[in-house]
């Protein structure tokens, strides 16, 4: 009898911290659907969730919840993002009034996370402003203004996002659109989604804190080099394009519009089933670095008289994505030569990078663009050379 009691002791000495492991298990996996995580936020300021005031300092406690139920031997993975989705969850968050993406640094500790967050601005189409000014060094100066720009849309289903993150300085365009009904029905472009420095003359924002001086007069300036980086995707039959612009006016700082005699230059990069304005006139062999490699590109010259003079170059092939690095004199040379001396007196307004878009038979307008690079480098080289 006492060897029964024995060996049953035994036996429940084996099974009991068993099955409270197993009940353990079941407890955390059936009733754990929130947790709550210390989250240390890098740097100063004021961090709202779900337009919430939270914590005005650098530290900032909240509880993450998750939908659905986690395991007990679930890793600890956050994921911090503006969008409710699968996954861990936070509302939007703000940080110094802009919305913030980030990511996980550290695990410091059982539940403490160290998530560090990247400064982005976005806009979007619905929206009450489709533009904004961008500070990437703080000086309260911008360096560049983004502009979803669809001009020449009266209405559109859908959506259409411009984010740039700060931190990273790379620009992201994601747009979705159907139903779309131009302004002007004779026009075939909807818009021109673009990110731009110096001075647009169609509107009143300015980006003056640009690495070259510009607006200034054609012939007080010096060649720059630009430089793209980027990746595009769209509809197979829409028509679009990823081109650089200028405007060359007769005034240092113009607001309003362009007029007769000013100029409108379009270097296209990419494009598919789109043509430019006008008529071909000329062709153009300029050498172009892309992906590192100088490659000598033909560009057809076509000009339009749009009651100002526009011309634009349109590579031969498109480059769809890449890193390409090209010098403006290449271009601002034959516009010269073709406008006359008038044109020295110009000033160039500004440098311009957007996918300019149309075609109406495509039912859902969709275009993803990544801009991973856009930048200017200014050198001891005079613009005009002649
Ligand atoms: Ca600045």
């Amino acid at each position: 009898m006492y060897g029964f009691i024995s060996r049953f002791r035994s036996l429940l000495a084996l099974i009991l911290p068993l099955a409270f492991f197993v009940a353990y298990l079941l407890f955390f996996y059936v009733h754990v659907v929130d947790v709550r995580v210390d989250v240390v936020i890098l740097g100063e300021g004021v961090v709202f969730i779900d337009g919430q005031l939270f914590s005005s300092n650098s530290t900032l406690t909240f509880r993450l919840v998750k939908h659905g139920l986690i395991g007990f031997l679930e890793p600890l993975n956050l994921r911090v993002e503006a969008k409710p989705g699968r996954g861990w969850m936070i509302g939007e968050i703000l940080f110094n009034n802009k919305t913030c993406t980030g990511g996980v640094v550290e695990v410091l500790g059982d539940g403490v996370l160290l998530v560090d967050f990247d400064r982005v601005i976005s806009i979007s189409y619905p929206g009450d402003l489709d533009f904004a000014g961008l500070d990437l060094d703080g000086d309260g100066l911008f360096d560049f203004i983004i502009e979803i720009n669809l001009w020449n849309t009266l209405s559109a289903s859908g959506t259409a996002n411009m984010t740039f993150n700060l931190d990273r300085g790379i620009l992201y365009y994601g747009q979705c659109l159907w139903d779309l009904t131009p302004k002007y029905s004779e026009i075939e472009v909807y818009g021109y989604p673009e990110i731009w420095c110096g001075n647009k003359p169609w509107n009143e924002y300015m980006a003056l804190d640009s690495s070259i001086p510009i607006p200034d007069r054609v012939s007080s300036l010096n060649d720059f080099y630009v430089t793209l980086s980027y990746n595009l995707s769209h509809n197979s039959q829409l028509s679009i394009n990823l081109a650089v612009e200028s405007w060359f006016t007769r005034d240092k700082f113009r607001f309003t519009r362009v007029f007769a005699g000013e100029v409108e230059v379009m270097i296209w990069l990419y494009w598919h089933n789109l043509s430019p304005a006008g008529f071909k006139i000329d062709e153009l062999i300029v050498p172009i670095e892309v992906d590192g490699e100088i490659v000598n590109c033909t560009f057809e010259v076509w000009y339009a008289n749009m009651n100002w003079h526009y011309i634009a170059f349109r590579i031969l092939e498109p480059i769809k994505f890449g890193v390409v690095r090209f010098n403006y004199a290449s271009f601002i040379e034959w516009v010269y030569e073709f406008i006359g001396d008038e044109f020295r007196n110009l000033y160039l307004e500004d440098v311009e990078v957007g996918v300019e878009f149309g075609d109406s038979t495509i039912k859902t307008v969709v275009i993803n663009w990544i801009l991973y690079d856009f930048s200017l480098q200014y050198t001891s080289e005079r613009l005009l050379k002649s």
